[in-house]
């Protein structure tokens, strides 16, 4: 009866541990596909997800923001990331709005960082920009006709851009 007993528990965890492994493969690939989507009203661009905030808020009010939902405001690696994001601006409010991205340099003048840590390498800043006019140490994006960056005071109020990692 012992005997038994013991086969079939044995047969059973053996059952149950093949049950396992389809279910390891299942919840590993649900999880890859979670990591490389983009949550509902995201937008997947490269290794990314841009999301654009039209609610006007400082620079650290809309960096905090960004943050509070797993991301930074948008870093721009290149012209291509850059039209991406000038896209999804005009996608979402069909207007090309200026908006708060993560460049600053309120640490040290001329010091531009991004606020996702990444390394400051690409810029796509209007003719004469950065001028540093009273004080501007943040950069908004689609300044001027030409829709390129600006420097501008931190406390203004603008609709803002965050990213995350996929
Ligand atoms: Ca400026």
């Amino acid at each position: 009866m012992k005997i038994l007993t013991l086969s079939a528990l044995l047969c059973a965890m053996m059952a149950l541990t093949g049950a396992d492994e389809d279910i390891n493969s299942l919840l590993e690939t649900d999880y890859v596909q979670s990591v490389r989507s983009c949550p509902s009203g995201w937008t997947a661009f490269n290794s990314r997800c841009f999301l654009y905030v039209p609610r006007v808020l400082n620079w650290a009010q809309a960096e905090r923001n960004c943050q509070s939902m797993g991301g930074n405001l948008a870093s721009v690696h290149s012209f291509q990331e850059y039209h991406e994001i000038q896209r999804m601006i005009v996608r979402v409010s069909h207007y090309s709005n200026q908006a708060w991205i993560g460049g600053s340099d309120a640490q040290q003048e001329g010091y531009w960082l991004w606020s996702d840590g990444t390394r400051f390498s690409y810029s796509h800043w209007c003719r004469g920009e950065p001028n540093n006019v009273h004080g501007q140490h943040c950069i908004q994006m689609n300044d001027s006709d030409n829709k390129c960056w600006d420097d501008f005071q931190c406390h203004a109020s603008r609709p803002s851009v965050c990213a995350k990692k996929r």
